[in-house]
């Protein structure tokens, strides 16, 4: 079925802002007019800070391919997860976080009413079919007032929003190409994950998902 055709059968208003959590809210569709921008500049990035597969302290390599651009990026190794200001594949900086990309979650966040967001960090995390993102606490930013404004491209994913918890009961959000996800305030540090990947092709972007993360970190 062609993408066309899955929007116009889209069980919900593409339009409408979903208010998944009191300052939690998916934005349908958010993206979809920043699409063709974005992939020549994540192509970019990723040919300077390849995807890789990093490991997690407990010495588990994770399925998800990883990289980042912006002043920080994010990175796990057998020493535990922290920001770094450099690549450590290639001891540079990050590539630089684009402008697209900023303003996009810029305009994101103040819907969501966040006003003041200053992105300098963006996770990028890439997803094949049977790939999926254990449940976790985002909490090695320096600042839980900044939000983190979240980018769905390719295949769709089911998002699970747990509570405060790690064994409080999810709510499964399901995630589309060019949807974005806002939250912060008390829904910040709110255990999620991704299930696994659903096998399939996306018209853009092939056997793929991508996710793209911005936060405040330092
Ligand atoms: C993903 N996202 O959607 C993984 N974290 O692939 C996250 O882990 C995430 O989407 C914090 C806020 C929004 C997110
Ligand atoms: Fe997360």
């Amino acid at each position: 079925m062609m993408q066309t055709e899955l929007d116009l059968f889209n069980p919900h208003d593409p339009l409408q802002p979903q208010w998944v959590g009191t300052q939690a809210v998916v934005l349908p569709g958010f993206a979809l007019q920043q699409v063709q921008a974005l992939l020549p500049v994540l192509r970019q990035i990723i040919a300077q800070a390849p995807l890789r597969h990093m490991f997690t302290p407990g010495g588990l390599k994770m399925a998800v391919g990883l990289t980042n651009c912006g002043a920080l990026g994010w990175v796990s190794d057998r020493h535990g997860y922290r920001y770094s200001a450099v690549d450590p594949l290639s001891n540079q900086p990050w590539p630089a976080l684009p402008e697209v990309l900023l303003g996009l979650a810029n305009r994101a966040a103040s819907l969501a009413g966040f006003s003041d967001f200053h992105a300098d960090a963006c996770l990028v995390n890439c997803y094949r079919p049977g790939n999926r993102l254990s449940l976790h606490q985002d909490r090695d930013e320096r600042d839980f007032d900044q939000p983190i404004v979240s980018i769905s491209l390719g295949l769709p994913a089911v998002f699970l929003l747990g509570g405060h918890a790690r064994n409080a009961p999810t709510q499964r959000i399901g995630l589309r190409h060019g949807d974005v996800l806002v939250w912060g305030g008390e829904d910040r540090l709110r255990f999620h994950g991704v299930l696994p990947l659903k096998p399939g092709s996306h018209p853009l972007l092939g056997e793929l998902r991508i996710n793209l993360t911005l936060r405040k970190a330092g």
